[in-house]
């Protein structure tokens, strides 16, 4: 059975919380030169992981995406070997080569390469079901990246050898620069379903109520050894990387008024306002002391 719980706790507010300051204090190391390359923020994406994350085992595989910072946080609630990663300082998960999007650590994998994982974690789930495991494998990708082929060739694997993995796609309804309805035919359910792979749509960001939706989906997924895709209909707030936001302020502000971080504030009041601060603190403490750590991978 799932571990799912039907309250959010202090835990689950701290966690929403310190994705979304962690990445506020991407945006601001980003504007003040700090990060080399690109990043790319989860803002308004952060209760995805910090509500599936409850749902998993800790030997769960989840592999992850150019937008992975919160799915690596809510796994493994380490900021600062993320953010001296992002940085290339001292104390890096992966030693400073991986990067924002290839990070790399036991049970998880991002990549920048779009949809490569979907056929990676179906590869990953084929030998947890020949080992007769009970693990299972979570796959996040965007919209977009619901357009690659590999996809398609992924899911009918999935579904013809019966193999345990979730593909949880991130609607945030935009890819770059490209809306949604100017790229994609049909729907995401109809295209699970015409595999035959269980769907099911989620619309709020409730972190214990979606997991009060999904905890039989995911049992199905680990007890029955078969695939589901879940459909998260949620926002972009940010730029796709660098400021690259061509979306009308008027969208913008739409965009703005579906933000879980002022429904959270409205329902939870107190609890909220102190795990707001406390996170807020943490995560500058963190970046002060990040970024005075030495640099690495500079020998060959
Ligand atoms: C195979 C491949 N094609 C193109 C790109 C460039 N690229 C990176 S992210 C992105 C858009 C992804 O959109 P979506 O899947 O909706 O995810 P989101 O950024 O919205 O989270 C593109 C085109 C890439 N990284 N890999
Ligand atoms: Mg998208």
């Amino acid at each position: 059975m799932s571990t799912a719980t039907h309250d959010t706790t202090d835990t689950d507010l701290g966690m929403l919380l310190l994705i979304r300051h962690f990445e506020l204090a991407l945006l601001e190391l980003f504007s003040r030169g700090e990060v080399h390359g690109t990043t790319h923020v989860c803002l308004g994406q952060e209760y995805i992981p910090v509500a599936l994350n409850a749902l998993l085992e800790p030997d769960d595989h989840v592999f992850s995406n150019h937008r992975g910072h919160g799915h690596y946080l809510a796994r493994f609630d380490d900021p600062a070997g993320l953010l001296a990663e992002i940085l290339g300082r001292e104390g890096a998960v992966c030693g400073g080569r991986g990067g924002s999007q290839h990070i790399h650590r036991r049970g998880f994998l991002s990549t920048g390469v779009q949809g490569q994982n979907v056929a990676v974690g179906a590869g990953v789930a084929l030998h947890l079901k020949r080992q007769d495991r009970r693990q299972i494998v979570v796959v996040y990708i965007g919209d977009g990246t619901w357009g690659e082929g590999v996809v398609y060739e992924s899911l009918n694997i999935a579904e013809l050898w019966r193999l345990p993995l979730m593909v949880v796609v991130e609607n945030n309804h935009i890819a770059q620069s490209t809306s949604v309805r100017g790229a994609m035919a049909g729907t995401v359910r109809a295209r699970a379903e015409a595999f035959g792979i269980a769907y099911q749509y989620v619309r709020g960001t409730d972190v214990a109520e979606i997991r009060g939706e999904l905890g039989a989906l995911v049992d199905r997924v680990r007890g029955a050894h078969t695939p589901a895709v879940v459909e998260f209909d949620t926002v972009r707030l940010a730029a796709h990387s660098k400021g690259d936001d061509t979306r009308e302020p008027a969208v913008l502000r739409e965009i703005q008024a579906h933000d879980w971080y002022e429904s959270y504030r409205d329902r939870y009041q107190g609890r909220f306002d102190i795990q707001d601060q406390l996170q807020r603190r943490r995560v500058n403490r963190i970046v002060a002391e990040v970024v005075d750590r030495p640099l690495v991978g500079r020998e060959v």
